[in-house]
């Protein structure tokens, strides 16, 4: 396949773009370096510096002799992706090219606007280039479990039977983000499916959760082609914060009672989803949408998890209920189903102590490294944090 990965300098997004390489697949990765410019201008820059991609392509062809082409550019330039998926014809394009982070959209108007115009501008440039260049092409998009919120009902794949006054109807599953860059995905989705509806794209919308984790087959080569490792407050997301956090010995930064809970997936898992899906295309006019997680924890159950594990390592981890800084629900009810990518095959890597006592001794390495004034989180949610915060 001639695959085009957007967002191939993130952390999902070169470790994929490896392994779809490392399968002698055709790859090309896109990338504006826009999300690891902010985490520097920000000050939260990741643990292991990651090389540029043309240096990653580089040592990654010397160890494995197979050839990733980088094309650097802005997704949100309707020229330059409608150029670039004309002259690479993919079949494939698999589309990370968003700002990930949920506390960096939440800090005030500028960062809300810049997760809003680059999120939903890449995607809608997306699917035009698609339709104008390559119509039959497969593409496979990141949205996450967040786009459902927590409901106190169980949360399918993506779609629910409506039974009304005696008439029925398939429907999107009804979404309700606790962020603004969750609901840039929920409007993706919206998008996505009028386009698939009205013009017969073929698409697979991932819904998927908490990543955790720094090794595939891969990126084990060698420690410069490691995925970018954030463990601050606004890039970072929690199960790898909590390493850096024990390693570091800061208690474990619970946000309010920790009883929240989030279905969690190894990277590993985030890389086998994406071949899945790629080798499996939906039909033209599809839009399948399939829940991408393997283990559902609370936020409570994490962090035991990473003392136990520290433990292991011979270190004693405590934990901390700092008051939350976000708007969500710390109890609640969570059933989500996660059927659709064990049926086409996915063997789960699952959140063993092994697993996180690996995870740890890796983030020890590189102890010296970690910047403890990253750790606490200085991005609190909606009006009641009056002006913008300084998190500069
Ligand atoms: N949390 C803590 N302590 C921390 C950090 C987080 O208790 O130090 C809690 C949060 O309050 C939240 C949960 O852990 O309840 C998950 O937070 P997170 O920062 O790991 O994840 P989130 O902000 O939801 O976003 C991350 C990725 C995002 C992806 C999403 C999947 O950044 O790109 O879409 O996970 S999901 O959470 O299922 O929506």
């Amino acid at each position: 396949m001639r695959v085009l990965i957007l967002g191939g300098d993130g952390y999902l997004g070169w470790p994929t773009a490896m392994a779809f390489a490392n399968r002698n697949h055709e790859v090309c990765v896109v990338d504006n370096y826009l999300r690891r410019n902010l985490a520097r201008q920000m000050d939260r820059g990741p643990l292991i510096d990651a090389p540029k991609l043309d240096d990653r392509v580089d040592i990654f062809k010397a160890l494995s002799s197979h050839t990733i082409s980088v094309a650097i550019g802005d997704c949100t330039d309707s020229t330059f992706l409608s150029d670039l998926v004309r002259r690479f014809e993919p079949d494939t394009i698999v589309h990370y090219a968003e700002l990930p982070s949920a506390p960096y959209s939440m800090i005030g108007p500028a960062e809300a606007r810049l997760t809003f115009e680059n999120n939903l501008k890449s995607t809608f440039n997306v699917i035009w280039a698609i339709l104008e260049h390559v119509p039959a092409c497969h593409l496979i998009k990141l949205g996450t479990m967040g786009e459902y919120g927590t409901p106190n009902i169980d949360i399918e794949e993506g779609w629910i039977d409506v039974a009304h006054k005696g008439r029925s109807q398939r429907f999107l599953y009804p979404r309700e983000a606790g962020s603004l860059y969750h609901t840039t995905k929920i409007l993706d989705t919206d998008l996505l499916w009028f386009y698939v509806r009205a013009y017969g794209l073929r698409v697979t919308d991932l819904m998927q959760g908490p990543v955790y984790g720094l090794s595939t087959a891969e990126a084990d080569l060698d420690s410069r082609l490691s995925p970018n490792f954030h463990y601050d407050d606004v890039f970072g997301t929690v199960v790898n914060r909590f390493l850096v956090q024990a390693a570091a010995g800061i208690p474990l930064t619970v946000y309010g009672a920790g009883n929240q809970i989030r279905g969690f997936l190894n990277i590993k898992d985030t890389i086998q989803c994406i071949e899945l899906a790629a080798a499996t295309p939906p039909a033209a006019g599809e839009l399948r949408i399939l829940n991408q997680f393997t283990e559902l924890f609370s936020v409570n159950q994490l962090a035991a998890k990473v003392q136990q594990a520290a433990r292991l390592t011979g270190l004693a981890v405590t934990m901390q209920h700092l008051p939350n800084p976000r708007l969500e629900l710390e109890q609640h009810y969570y059933n989500a189903k996660n059927t659709g990518l064990i049926e086409l095959g996915m063997e789960p890597n699952l959140m063993t102590e092994a697993v996180l006592a690996e995870m740890l001794q890796t983030v020890l390495r590189y102890r010296n490294c970690i910047d403890t004034a990253k750790i606490m989180p200085r991005v609190r949610w909606g009006r009641r944090q009056g002006p913008p915060p300084d998190v500069a």
